[in-house]
């Protein structure tokens, strides 16, 4: 009896395996349908990610106050745009309106809803094949976390060694009441590890590791901050092969990121982000895009063969790309809609900012009072998302005007040419073809010359194989392409200026355009 058991459960493992890692099955048809879903569970850290803001996005119980219901209730428009996964700034209780100082780690902002709507949300995201990755805030706590209050109290408190003193004050990287945790105690890497375990079971992806450079702040913190990520990921991958963790290393340099690839699943790409502002937006030096960025991913595979980039053009901490100077002219839309039909070309996992695929405003205001909230520094860079409907509108943060021009997502919708509907179609674009969507190749087009800019991208696994040539117009003056090519996928061979045309080519052949 007992053997027949454990035989049964052998079994069960194996389909249960089976079941997870899916082969791609042999297409009977000749040529051949390529299956995403099959690929999805084969990449998965190749993702498509669209980076939120709770407060600013979807407010479900009218108290103006974006929460985790209201993205629960808006994941049709999330579905619409073709996000696969979401990077959810803190939710977790804090005194601060943005949430980067914890007070509980294993509870939600009481602004945002409870852990049910938390379940509830990743389930039914999870449904529509939607993962969830969250921001995942260890540098340091809120001074008002129990804590750090008892650690205060004095050097006999059991949290004393979980900070960092001198002197009597506790040490912090950024200012605003947030004290550093003390990465030399192996008590707070294990409160780390069971925080992330909670997050796992619950059902989120993975994280998103906020101010990975200060973790430890030593004589060489790339490398100590590197293996202390390392710990925490294989801690994660026992029970959580396929979990994430994408490190936030706030650096314009790639030099200075790159060793993280030795603990983090993926790093922003801070320089791809720079590179594109300024080739694109304010054609700086425009013809030296892609073999700038080839040199970093050159770095990057030097660490890791296998490394998951995570581009982005946009996000909390910045100015928003659409008031960046480069990308305010009469080609504001030209530009814009190429900086992301490069962000959506390029290897890694995309990262969208929120609003950014409405060309949505904002930017930083050094303490400026705005009468009806107060003093405001990146709040701005944060604004409300523009619906165009009331049903889910926030308006915790009064307007600036800096949005009034904004066509709203309602007007985008129906608007062909909007940008909304450019970030739609790249997003499809981009699912649909395994070179662009999977793995890490980027071979510069041997044909680039000024305004031209195109790489070769390549994905192959199994008998699925497939070589795309992205031809980017990276001026304002338009140019006939004449080139080999199976099929054109998007543009057409009359590339405008800042166009983009994206051809498959015969893998075979890739040394002829490389
Ligand atoms: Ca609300
Ligand atoms: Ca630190």
């Amino acid at each position: 009896m007992r053997r027949i058991l454990s035989f049964l459960l052998i079994i069960a493992l194996l389909t249960g395996m089976f079941a997870c890692k899916s082969e791609p099955t042999v297409p009977v048809d000749p040529t051949p349908t390529i299956d995403p879903i099959d690929l999805a569970l084969i990449n998965p850290h190749n993702d498509v990610y669209y980076q939120i803001f709770v407060r600013s996005f979807a407010d479900s119980n009218d108290d103006g106050i974006g929460d985790l219901n209201g993205i629960t209730e808006n994941l049709d428009y999330l579905e619409e745009l073709g996000i696969t996964a979401l990077w959810l700034l803190p939710i977790n209780p804090s005194p601060s309106y943005h949430g980067y100082n914890v007070t509980d780690y294993y509870d939600i902002h009481p602004d945002y809803g409870t852990l049910e709507d938390f379940e509830n949300l990743i389930d039914e995201a999870a449904n529509r094949g939607i993962k969830i990755v969250i921001d995942l805030v260890i540098n340091h706590t809120s001074d008002q976390h129990p804590w750090f209050v008892s650690a205060k109290s004095g050097t006999s408190s059991p949290y004393r060694d979980y900070y960092i003193w001198n002197n009597g004050n506790a040490f912090e990287s950024f200012v605003g009441g947030m004290k550093d945790l003390n990465f030399e105690n192996e008590a707070v890497i294990e409160e780390v590890k069971d925080i992330m375990d909670f997050y796992l079971e619950l059902g989120v992806h993975g994280f998103r590791l906020d101010a990975a450079k200060h973790l430890i702040e030593s004589i060489n913190p790339t490398w100590d901050n590197s293996f202390l990520i390392l710990q925490f990921n294989m801690h994660i991958k026992e029970n959580y092969p396929d979990s994430f963790i994408v490190s936030e290393v706030f650096e314009y340099m790639y030099q200075f990121y790159a060793d993280y690839f030795i603990g983090s699943d993926s790093v922003f790409n801070f320089y791809l982000a720079q590179q594109v502002w300024s080739k694109i937006g304010q054609q700086s030096s425009n013809y030296l895009i892609v073999s700038n960025l080839n040199k970093a991913y050159n770095a990057f595979r030097e660490v890791d063969p296998e490394f998951v980039d995570s581009p982005f053009i946009g996000n909390h901490d910045l100015d928003r790309v659409a008031s960046m100077q480069g990308f305010m002219g009469s080609d504001a839309l030209d530009k814009l809609s190429l900086a992301t039909r490069f962000l959506l070309t390029v290897p890694g996992s995309p990262f969208v900012y929120y609003g950014d695929e409405l060309g949505m405003k904002g930017y930083r205001y050094e303490g400026a009072n705005i009468p009806g909230y107060g003093i405001v520094y990146d709040e701005y860079r944060r604004q409300p998302f523009i619906w165009g409907e009331a049903e889910y509108q926030t308006s915790w943060l009064p307007s600036d005007g800096s949005n009034d021009a904004t066509q709203s997502l309602v007007d985008q919708r129906e608007d062909e040419t909007s940008l909304f509907n450019v970030y739609k179609e790249m997003i499809q674009i981009r699912k649909e073809n395994p070179a662009l969507m999977y793995g890490n190749s980027f071979m510069p087009y041997s044909g680039n010359q000024g305004n031209l800019q195109g790489f070769v991208r390549y994905y192959q696994y199994e008998d699925i194989e497939q070589a795309v040539l992205v031809l980017h117009n990276v001026g304002s003056s338009p140019m006939i392409i004449d080139v080999a090519y199976e099929s054109i996928l998007y543009g057409t061979l009359d590339l405008k200026g800042f166009g983009t045309l994206i051809l498959e080519i015969n893998p075979d052949e890739i040394e002829a355009y490389t």
